[in-house]
């Protein structure tokens, strides 16, 4: 097994890590922007696989990052559902939302998501043709708390109240919202791989607001729900969770879930991550996002404080959280130069 990532995600600790970055392909490059311009607009992008498949080549290309991700979006599912999707320019995704049980018997299930999300797959193949044989092609999909976030507020929202309300109200109705995104979670994230993806990663980007037992029955038993489905599909597809700012409840979630790694974000230290989260596996992360805007002395010693903390075991070097738009793409660079060169 030659891939740094898969060594990885096999429990090898490397020399040098392996790297790649949330949002890799995004706004920062102005490369993407053009690309973006020709689709007309995001979803558009999303589902032409050809410049879906160009703008996921567009950072490995520059940069020769160790993994590519996917160009899609965690939005697409619900949209696969029956849920209204558009974006609105400098604002954010829009859905209608999910609040009533009427609301939620008119949304589909099972199969009839492949109709609206065969153009990802497709991406998946494309890309499988274009990529350099070291680099390892990256599926993903967004959790069921963080999806059901978006369907039920019909946005992003600060602190996820209209989720935790419906949660609150009908309870009922928030299950079933929740059961429904597993199923489809699992059956998506199941066709990524048959096409060709060959690790895939699980958005939980808003789980830190899921506390106590909340937190084990709408991040990790879901987790644990579509991780078993999909090992017993394909049990040498590596997966990689993200409970994001999840904290003390990183520790043993990759044996509670069966997750073969754990993504963190940098609101723990990678010394702490070493210690209590590493020691049970493959660990991504954690260098914060802002670097990629301030660069200087400060990137170059904290990237190695990150490489330092986790270099005693299984490690892939990553962002605590997506590259943002106002990023400097030298700054990527920089950062780059400095996990592989020391
Ligand atoms: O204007 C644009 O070009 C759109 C910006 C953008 C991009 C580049 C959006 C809208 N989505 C994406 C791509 C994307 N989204 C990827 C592609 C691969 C890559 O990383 O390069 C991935 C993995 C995602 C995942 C995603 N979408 C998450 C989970 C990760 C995270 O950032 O926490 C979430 C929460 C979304 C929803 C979403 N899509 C787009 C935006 C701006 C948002 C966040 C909205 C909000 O909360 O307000």
């Amino acid at each position: 097994m030659s891939k740094t990532i898969l060594r990885a995600l096999a429990g090898e600790a490397q020399p040098v890590p392996p790297i790649w970055m949330m949002r890799q392909a995004g706004r920062y490059l102005p490369e993407y922007r053009a690309t973006r311009a020709k689709a007309g607009d995001f979803l558009s992008l999303c589902y032409n696989p050809e410049l879906a498949a160009e703008v996921t080549m567009q950072p490995i290309r520059r940069y020769g990052f160790d993994g590519a991700i996917l160009f899609a979006d965690i939005l697409l599912v619900p949209q696969a559902l029956g849920a209204d999707l558009w974006f609105v320019t400098g604002e954010g995704p829009r859905l209608s939302t999910v609040t009533a049980q009427a609301d939620f018997d008119r949304l589909g299930q099972g199969e009839m998501i492949h109709e609206t999300l065969s153009p990802i797959y497709e991406t998946i193949r494309i890309l499988k043709g274009e990529l350099p044989p070291e680099t390892t092609l990256i599926g993903f999909a967004g959790a069921p708390w963080t999806v059901a976030t978006y369907m039920i507020a019909g946005k992003g929202t600060p602190d996820q109240g209209p989720a935790h309300a419906l949660k609150a109200e009908n309870r009922a109705l928030f299950e079933a919202l929740m059961d429904r995104l597993t199923e489809a979670t699992i059956d998506y994230l199941s066709c990524q791989i048959e096409a060709g993806a060959e690790v895939v990663k699980l958005f939980d980007s808003w789980a830190g607001s899921l506390k106590g037992a909340d937190f084990d029955d709408f991040c990790l038993k879901p987790a644990q729900r579509i991780i078993s489905a999909l090992k017993a599909k394909h049990p040498d597809t590596p997966i990689i969770a993200f409970p994001r700012e999840a904290g003390d409840r990183y520790v043993g979630f990759a044996k509670a879930t069966g997750a073969d790694c754990v993504a963190i974000d940098n609101s723990v230290s990678p010394d702490w991550a070493a210690s209590h989260v590493q020691v049970d596996g493959c660990v991504q992360g954690n260098l914060a996002s802002k670097h990629m805007v301030t660069g200087g002395q400060d990137l170059v010693d904290e990237t190695r404080r990150v490489v330092d903390a986790l270099r005693g075991g299984p490690h892939i070097f990553n962002l605590g959280h997506g590259i943002t738009p106002d990023a400097d793409p030298d700054n990527v660079q920089l950062m780059i130069d400095t996990v592989r060169n020391g």
